[in-house]
């Protein structure tokens, strides 16, 4: 039987705005909504990240401690993935703070990259102190992959131990300065891990769904949400990522894959309980 599906909901991001989507939420208790609404949806982990109320990206703890509490407080017991990515141009030390009581996952990502007009760094020393931090609080690493090079750098991060299992592994594609949303480079990818290691397919914009339908087919695992993407379809707007979601799960279904939940979700990754 194939393993369960799990739907990974990005519901917020930082680099989308209202002025490209009226459905992006801003405030702690807007995101928090989006996540609550996302797992009802079918997500069994939201990857989250933090604004001002104004929209401008945050990595605050009081930010992310609120959504967390907002979260949980609806009773909601979606896996909590958060972002120590942040936005283009934060600090490390500033990009940390998203690490609050409450978290069971926390990004890494792989390497410095173009990442649209700006520069997203990641030098290696950046990389081994992340690193290191998620092992101290016992998080379970999501390393971002976004070309084939970081494939390299998660080899080395697991041949010198600074990192080891469990870890999860998150091909995003289609970023522009990234490898693009194609069947060719996500292959490629999967190929090239270094051992064998379960995975997730996003694909920025419209590739969304073609890289979450692929990744299913390949014996991975989904992330949609408006972080992403904002269209359900050509030139319509999706009205929070649920709808997104929802998808998602329509297409694990009809892959064979029923979507995991958060319980399961926990067990196949190696999230703790804390
Ligand atoms: N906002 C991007 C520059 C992550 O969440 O760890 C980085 C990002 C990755 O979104
Ligand atoms: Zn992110």
């Amino acid at each position: 039987m194939s393993e369960k599906a799990i739907i990974t909901a990005a519901v917020v991001g930082a680099e989308v705005t209202r002025a490209q989507s009226p459905y992006i939420p801003y405030t702690p208790a807007e995101i928090a909504q989006a996540a609550v609404d996302a797992w009802r949806a079918g997500a069994a982990v939201v990857h989250l990240h933090a604004r001002w109320p104004d929209g401008r990206p945050s990595q605050e703890a009081a930010h992310f401690r609120e959504i967390v509490d907002r979260i949980r407080g609806a009773g909601c017991d979606v896996v909590i993935q958060c972002s120590t990515g942040g936005a283009v141009g934060m600090s490390v030390d500033e990009r940390l703070g998203a690490l609050v009581e409450g978290a069971e996952m926390g990004t890494l990502n792989l390497g410095t990259m173009n990442f649209g007009d700006d520069v997203f760094v990641n030098a290696r020393p950046d990389i081994v102190r992340i690193a290191a931090r998620l092992r101290e609080r016992q998080l379970v690493p999501e390393c971002e992959v976004y070309d084939a090079g970081m494939l390299d750098t998660l080899s080395w991060l697991l041949r010198h131990g600074h990192l080891g299992a469990p870890y999860h592994v998150q091909f995003v594609l289609g970023v522009p300065g990234g490898m693009g949303a194609t069947e060719r480079n996500l292959r490629f990818l999967v190929e090239g891990l270094p051992e064998p290691a379960r995975w997730t397919a996003a694909g920025v914009g419209r590739a969304q769904l073609e890289m979450a339908a692929l990744g299913l087919r390949l014996g991975g695992h989904v992330r949609v949400g408006l972080e992403d993407n904002l269209y359900l379809a050509k030139g319509v707007l999706a009205k929070g990522s649920s709808e997104l979601v929802e998808r998602a799960v329509a297409l694990a279904e009809q892959a064979g894959r029923a979507p995991a939940t958060p319980a399961e979700a926990r067990a196949l990754l190696g999230v703790k309980i804390h």
